[in-house]
């Protein structure tokens, strides 16, 4: 990927990484450690891959994005925001009585939102539901890009749909395991070990692609391989780190769903200014 690309990308990330935490830290508290893993991934998807239009969100040549991990609503909605389909304000009613942000996505609710998840598991079905119709009515350029925490994994209804996928070398839906190492109250290994996921995914009958999940141009070049494969079901596997980007959060156990004390408001206006004034400069 050339530079100007590359700096475009990673300042798009910046900026869905900054309207997330600010929106976050106004609400008090939130799902910060699992929107914070797939930032640079929505970046890369809405500036790079996605066929969409954010004036018609309906629109039907549209590529699909299904957050089956819709406890990261937040990250999407500021993406969605970022590009143009609806007002940046709107991201301060998040979770509020009547909001069209809801802290999981409603896609009844929200323009830009393709299907209503949070409980999870369920979004893989939904996935498999759109790439199916996608195929039955000939749009097979279209894709649906299917967003799945790797604790969600736990939940056998995913391993239904990947083998329907399979089965169908279902290739119009991509699916994109997180893999951030951690769930809600701790680590994968720790909870429900989940071996070897490439290796896993392979079994099932999957090309799988791995991708450093912090990294735009690794993503985009997975994304962009997988798009091609037209002859078996097809996964990026991205190597995350759970709130990766916010240092204070890193290490800490709380980092699922955190409450926001004094301190972790004042870490987290360091990490806002950083970011604040990377994207000022253009993400230079
Ligand atoms: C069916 C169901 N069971 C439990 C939950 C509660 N829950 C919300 S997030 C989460 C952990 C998910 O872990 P992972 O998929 O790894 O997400 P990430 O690390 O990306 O935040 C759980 C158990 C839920 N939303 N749905
Ligand atoms: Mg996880």
């Amino acid at each position: 990927m050339d530079k100007e690309k590359e700096r475009q990308l990673k300042k798009g990330s910046a900026e869905i990484r900054l309207e997330t935490l600010k929106m976050l830290k106004w609400r008090g508290y939130g799902h910060l450690g699992g929107a914070m893993s797939i930032v640079e991934l929505l970046s890369v998807l809405y500036n790079d891959i996605l066929r969409y239009k954010p004036e018609v969100p309906a629109w039907e040549d549209r590529d699909y994005v299904v957050l089956s991990k819709g406890h990261s609503g937040p990250s999407l909605y500021a993406a969605l925001a970022l590009h143009g389909f609806f007002d940046k304000e709107l991201l301060y009613t998040l979770n509020e009585g009547g909001t069209s942000l809801p802290s999981h996505p409603d896609r009844l609710r929200t323009p830009g939102v393709d299907a209503t998840t949070g409980s999870l598991g369920q979004g893989t079905s939904v996935a498999a539901g759109i790439g199916m119709a996608l195929r039955k009515e000939g749009r097979s350029g279209q894709k649906v890009y299917l967003i799945v925490g790797d604790g969600e994994l736990n939940e056998g209804q995913c391993w239904e749909a990947f083998q329907f996928l399979a089965h169908h070398k279902l290739h119009e839906v991509i699916v994109i395991i997180d893999y951030n190492k951690r769930q809600l109250d701790g680590k994968l290994t720790d909870i429900i070990t989940p071996f070897d996921f490439h290796k896993k995914m392979e079994s099932f009958g999957f090309r799988v692609f791995d991708a450093d999940g912090r990294e735009e141009s690794s993503i985009d070049e997975a994304l962009k391989a997988a798009g091609q494969v037209t002859d078996s079901a097809v996964c990026v596997l991205l190597d995350t780190v759970k709130a990766q980007g916010v240092p204070y959060y890193i290490e800490r156990e709380d980092s699922h769903a955190p409450k926001f004390d004094a301190k972790a408001k004042e870490e987290l206006d360091k990490t806002i200014q950083a970011l604040e004034q990377y994207v000022a400069e253009g993400g230079r």
